[in-house]
């Protein structure tokens, strides 16, 4: 397990790189440019930059978190192989300062959904919620006029630069099904995976957050068959998965670890979170720890031990707690307390198997 952290960027997170730099076992950070529109290339000179950045405070980047797909390549229209061609020369550029993973998403319209940035916790923290109800029954285009009316209603995955187009969009999508996603997403892979086999970055497709149908519009990432069928899309070690455990989790059909153990050596990022189920489907994100939600994220870092995993891995969503003003999820308290709950479960199951003298260096013998 190699544990990275996602940082937004300077003057774009709260968090800051010394400060990660200070949490036990973190080696690099989940980055992305995160001004520059899905679609465009990422230019070497920005990526150079954060190159900068990050290694002043002996962290690495291999980890991108996200270059976002253009809604051309998802819809499969006539435009797409532009979009495709400049996708390649951002991952040529990515490649030029050793990027190793590139994780991505193929939600249309809409990335990661929730009613509540800010749910209530019994313990007086709070964190994302999910309310079923609430999704249902609204309509969509109604909320884009909400928000269009309301500068201060959010959603997080809602970038107020979509708006203007979210009409079009959900009516180009109307004739989209599932498998027409399928293809795109197949076209998408046979011209970029090539490229990703030369330049030795692995793509990591992250699942639909929530992983079933919302406002009518089709999703494909979303159980342990449909992985199966994306990754024999495109059957090559660099078309690959990032795991999340939250995002898979709120499906009860759905078994991580059976995903763990399948997919073992197509998982090129963990993300490990846990989720509080309700009956009704809503949900609410708690604490990493195994006790505190539905998500059983000792028996996770369990299976993944058990597999030898050596792959990048993040702690994901945190709550908001002690005060912290943060981007919503991505505060440092929770997060950094979700690595040391990582970190004790994989020491306490490297001593279990014997494999803790490789682990461990003498407190008395580190370079001052
Ligand atoms: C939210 C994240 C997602 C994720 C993308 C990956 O916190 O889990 O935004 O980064 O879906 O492409």
């Amino acid at each position: 397990m190699r544990m990275v952290f996602r940082w937004f960027g300077e003057g774009n997170d709260s968090v800051t790189l010394p400060q990660i730099k200070q949490i036990p076992g973190v080696e690099g950070v989940v980055w992305a440019l995160h001004d520059i529109p899905p679609g465009e290339i990422w230019p070497k000179a920005r990526i150079q930059e954060i190159k900068k950045q990050v290694e002043r405070y002996g962290l690495h980047l291999d980890v991108v978190e996200s270059v976002n797909i253009h809604e051309s390549i998802k819809l499969g229209r006539a435009d797409r192989d532009q979009y495709i061609t400049n996708y390649i020369e951002t991952i040529k550029n990515l490649a030029s300062v050793d990027v190793k993973v590139i994780c991505y998403n193929f939600m249309p319209v809409f990335d990661w959904v929730r009613t509540d940035l800010f749910g209530s916790l019994p313990d007086q923290s709070t964190a994302l919620f999910y309310e079923k109800a609430k999704v249902t029954d609204m309509d969509p285009l109604e909320l884009v006029e909400k928000i269009a009316a309301n500068p201060d209603y959010t959603m997080p995955g809602w970038e107020p630069e979509r708006l203007e187009t979210l009409k079009d969009l959900f009516a180009a999508y109307l004739d989209v099904t599932e498998d027409d996603l399928i293809d795109h997403l197949r076209y998408f892979l046979e011209k970029v995976i090539p490229v990703c086999e030369e330049y030795d970055i692995k793509l990591a497709i992250h699942p639909d957050d929530p992983p079933w149908e919302i406002f009518g519009l089709p999703r494909i990432v979303t159980t342990q068959q449909r992985l199966r069928e994306i990754l024999n899309l495109v059957p090559s070690k660099y078309n690959g998965i990032t795991l999340c455990s939250g995002a898979l989790g709120v499906r009860r059909d759905n078994d991580i670890i059976s995903m763990i153990r399948e997919f073992q050596d197509h998982i090129h990022f963990a993300h490990i979170r846990n989720v509080k189920l309700y009956e009704n489907g809503d949900f609410i994100e708690t604490s990493h720890r195994a006790n505190d939600g539905s998500i059983d994220i000792n028996r996770i870092v369990r299976a993944y031990h058990d597999i030898g995993f050596d792959g990048y891995t993040r702690p994901d969503h945190g709550r908001h707690i002690w005060n912290e003003q943060s981007r919503p999820g991505y505060g440092l308290y929770d997060r950094a307390l979700g690595i040391m709950y990582l970190w004790g479960l994989w020491d306490a199951y490297q001593l279990v198997k014997g494999k803790d003298e490789s682990n461990v260096t003498n407190p008395y013998e580190f370079e001052r």
